[in-house]
């Protein structure tokens, strides 16, 4: 590193102290923590993404977001050039400078690091990166803190694409990098132009069409993805939505009693829903719309829901693909032959409910699990040629392989005028549509929800049709507070507890009491708490299997009032 450029950046790194006495680590999904600290770190992860792009010769993502946590929380996380999150062999040096309390280590890890990386910082390279942020109104002073970190790199330009949702930007770097134009708008014709695209394909004698929902309500976490979501929808026809909680002047706070996280867990509808929407299908967004889950009111007599998670959102798309890829293999008098076995594989996590990983597995899927965190389940998913990957709270996305698309877009472009409008024909066009509307950087809700709605009215289901897919087993999560969340570790995909030791053996024993019992727990990536599964037979077993888990869990970290 040249004088230059080391004096920029001890100039700069002086403006962004670090806080005293904050071990920060990167996580599940970048940095979080309550806003108020996170400057210094933002600035640094803003020198780590002007390095990845000199290194990678790419454009590289920056939000600013804390998802489904509180308002007061916020966080950075980096996209790859492929739009995928940050590659996990860079996680420990951005842990190393965000917690580097003396100036001259920190100088130091970086003239350590770039040399290993054989990264040429201090000259004539240049480095771009977008930066996107969420509602939250720490956004702004942490924007600033980023830009500092990227203009203290020589030849580094910090790219301002505005309040966004989490996924567009992994949608925008993708695309940037892919030589394509890159804008808000494009994101929403391609969305809008696909789901278009496979409504026109529904077989007009299949249409059921008294039998699916007469419209959709959205509770937008009162975050970006409501507004955005209010943009998209009057590009698309044929879905009647409306969007509550979007967060204008007095909807409501970001996530509280509102959003996927909250529905998901807590099993209730969020706020802004009442008895009048009994029976309606609604979805939730998260703050930073990445995540979708579904669900239905059932009764006037409680808010309690019927939830559609992404278990079965997971279930939805691999019935729906299963059926293109069977009609592509039918060898009709078409003129398509289908050459060669597409391999389709599903990947959950331990937090799949387990009716649905039985469901799966009779319609005779390949399933993997993985540790929590999209980066573990997208780099699973892309070994396949159609990868569908979801965590149960309704984050995921599916992924086809290069391959894949070049086959499928042979199989379109090369048949026979014959074999045009044939069902395999139409089968190939359906799953590139699904391929250009799902988003193939990370998880999307509006993606996701767009193409939910297409498969609905495809196979004319109601959401109360699709719930009834298979029915959950009765599950219970809860979270226990600590101060350092290290204290847990796991293996085997976060089913097995290593440390503290005898922990997993006090598990397995309360376990082994209840008729189809399942517990684990593991440490969050996102906040300070310990999470804890449970499922069994009925909801009150799940509920004494979740409370006495938690209870060896607290006994187990020291954490039980003597
Ligand atoms: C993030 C990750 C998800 C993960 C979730 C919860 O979601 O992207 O993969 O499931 O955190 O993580 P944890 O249980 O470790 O706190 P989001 O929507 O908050 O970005």
């Amino acid at each position: 590193m040249n004088e230059k450029q080391r004096t920029l950046l001890i100039e700069s790194a002086s403006r962004f102290p670090p806080p005293q006495g904050v071990k920060l680590s990167y996580g599940t999904s970048g940095f979080r923590a309550d806003a108020s600290i996170l400057s210094s770190t933002v600035f640094r992860v803003g020198i780590l993404a002007a390095l990845r792009s000199i290194k990678t010769k790419s454009v590289i993502g920056l939000m600013i977001t804390a998802s489904h946590n509180q308002v007061s929380d916020n966080g950075i996380k980096i996209a790859d050039p492929t739009g995928g999150m940050l590659t996990q062999d860079w996680e420990p040096f951005a842990d190393a400078i965000a917690n580097a309390i003396d100036p001259k280590d920190f100088i130091q890890l970086i003239t350590e690091f770039v040399k290993k990386e054989d990264i040429p910082i201090g000259g004539v390279q240049s480095a771009e990166i977008y930066l996107g942020r969420d509602t939250r109104p720490s956004g702004e002073v942490l924007l600033e803190a980023a830009k500092q970190g990227i203009s203290s790199v020589v030849g580094a330009v910090a790219i301002d694409m505005g309040i966004l949702t989490t996924p567009q930007l992994h949608w925008m770097v993708r695309r940037k990098n892919m030589g394509m134009k890159v804008s808000e708008s494009s994101y929403f014709e391609q969305l809008s132009n696909s789901f278009r695209c496979l409504v026109d394909l529904i077989p007009k004698e299949d249409t059921v069409t008294s039998k699916v929902d007469e419209k959709l309500i959205v509770d937008g976490a009162n975050g970006v993805g409501g507004e955005k979501l209010e943009e998209l929808k009057k590009l698309v026809d044929g879905l009647i939505i409306e969007v509550r909680n979007t967060g204008k002047e007095g909807e409501g706070i970001l996530n509280e009693r509102v959003g996927a996280d909250f529905v998901q867990k807590e099993k209730v509808a969020p706020l802004g829903f009442s008895s009048n929407d009994v029976g309606i299908s609604c979805a939730s967004l998260d703050g930073d719309a990445d995540r979708l889950v579904y669900f239905h009111i059932p009764s006037i007599c409680n808010m309690k829901i019927d939830l559609v998670d992404g278990d079965k959102i997971l279930s939805l798309y691999s019935l729906f693909i299963m059926e293109q890829l069977r009609a592509l293999s039918k060898k009709e008098n078409s003129g398509m032959i289908a050459d060669y076995s597409v391999k389709l594989g599903v990947v959950q996590t331990a937090y799949a409910n387990g009716a649905s990983t039985e469901y799966l597995k009779q319609l005779g899927l390949d399933i993997v699990f993985t540790p929590t965190g999209v980066k573990y389940l997208h780099e699973k998913a892309a070994e396949y040629d159609i990868g569908i990957y979801f965590e149960a709270n309704g984050h995921g996305t599916i992924l086809f392989s290069e391959h894949c698309i070049s086959w499928l877009e042979s199989r379109t472009n090369e048949v026979s005028s014959t074999s045009k409008g044939s069902e395999q024909h139409k089968a190939a066009l359906r799953l590139l549509a699904i391929s250009n509307l799902i988003n193939q950087a990370v998880g999307d809700a509006l993606s996701g929800l767009l193409l939910a709605e297409a498969i609905l009215l495809h196979k004319g289901w109601s959401i109360k049709r699709w719930a009834t897919l298979y029915q959950d087993l009765p599950s219970r999560q809860l979270k226990v507070k600590v101060a350092d969340r290290t204290a847990v570790t796991t293996a085997n995909a976060e089913t097995v507890v290593v440390k503290p030791s005898g922990l997993q053996e006090a598990i397995n024993s309360e376990t082994a009491k209840f008729p189809l019992g399942r517990s684990f727990i593991r440490p969050s990536g996102t906040e300070d708490v310990i999470r804890i599964y449970a499922e069994a037979s009925t909801q009150e077993a799940a509920d004494t299997l979740a409370e006495s888990v938690a209870e060896h869990a607290k006994c187990f970290l020291g954490l039980n009032k003597s």
